[in-house]
């Protein structure tokens, strides 16, 4: 066997056609080059189109793509294609978002538990990646967690959770956090929900005697009910109230004050 590589390594190869085809999307390409040696012996050799499963195995493959922050495509375990917003600018880059909100244009409150499950929105402006997906990123244990806030006043924080897992659709989602550090003034208003199911206006899988979700109107790891509520209700000003998209503990202010814009995202620890 190395006796025949040899002789291929050493062969005199004549590189004599190279066929290219884009199939299964914009970003597979298959490339198929042809080598002919001397006495019409013919050798193909075939280089499958990359699949990548998350933004940080993008920003490792091709290293080329820091601060190329956009929209990426990527392949969960199952095969499925999946488009996302990659940020590969922030903290080394290489940050799967699975949930970004900075105007309000997409509607969080009228959706319903299946429609968290598959997600919604455009992952190039707001969107939510969805319960199915951010499962099948987070099964392993392997990722952990950052989330980027911004209040009107143009106040900025980051937290971060060293552990992020979401459960499978048998589980109802079940949320595992924990881990936390914040940028300062930031506090822990997510660890509340550990442990929690997901909740939707038509699935109240949480701790309180109503349904958190049904009250707040969008899906989320409710409690009984909520310490953060990514999810909450998008207002164009700075408005006091535990329906916005609120983080309760940040710096000593203890009001809700409705945030300007969030962002999650995963990455391998
Ligand atoms: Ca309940």
């Amino acid at each position: 066997e190395a006796e025949v590589g040899s002789f291929l390594k050493n062969a005199p190869w004549k590189h004599t056609k190279m066929t290219g085809s884009l199939s299964g999307g914009p970003m597979v390409l298959t490339l198929k080059s042809k080598y002919k040696l001397d006495w019409e012996f013919v050798f193909s050799k075939k280089f499958p189109g990359q699949k990548f499963k998350d933004c940080s195995d993008i920003l490792k493959k091709e290293p080329y793509r820091r601060n190329r922050d956009g929209v990426y495509t990527i392949y969960l375990s199952n095969g499925v294609k999946r488009r996302v917003f990659c940020d590969m600018t922030t903290d080394g880059g290489g940050w799967t978002v699975i949930q970004r909100r900075f105007d309000g244009s997409t509607d969080f409150q009228s959706k319903s538990w299946q429609k968290y499950a598959e997600g919604f929105g455009h992952p190039g402006h707001e969107y939510w990646f969805g319960n199915n997906a951010i499962h099948d990123l987070t099964k392993s244990g392997r990722m952990k967690l950052r989330i980027d806030l911004k209040k009107f006043d143009g106040d900025k924080g980051h937290v971060h959770y060293s552990t992020f897992k979401v459960g499978s659709k048998s589980d109802k989602y079940l949320l595992t956090v924990g881990g936390f550090k914040g940028s300062l003034g930031m506090k822990d208003s997510f660890s509340y929900h550990n442990g929690m199911k997901f909740s939707t206006k038509d699935r109240d899988n949480d701790k309180a005697g109503a349904n958190c979700a049904a009250a707040n109107g969008n899906g989320w790891w409710f409690n009984a009910c909520h310490h953060s509520n990514l999810n909450g209700i998008y207002y164009k000003k700075e408005t006091s109230t535990s329906a916005g998209m609120t983080w309760f503990y940040w710096d000593n202010a203890n009001k809700w004050v409705s945030l300007k814009s969030s962002k999650m995202m995963i990455k391998p620890k």
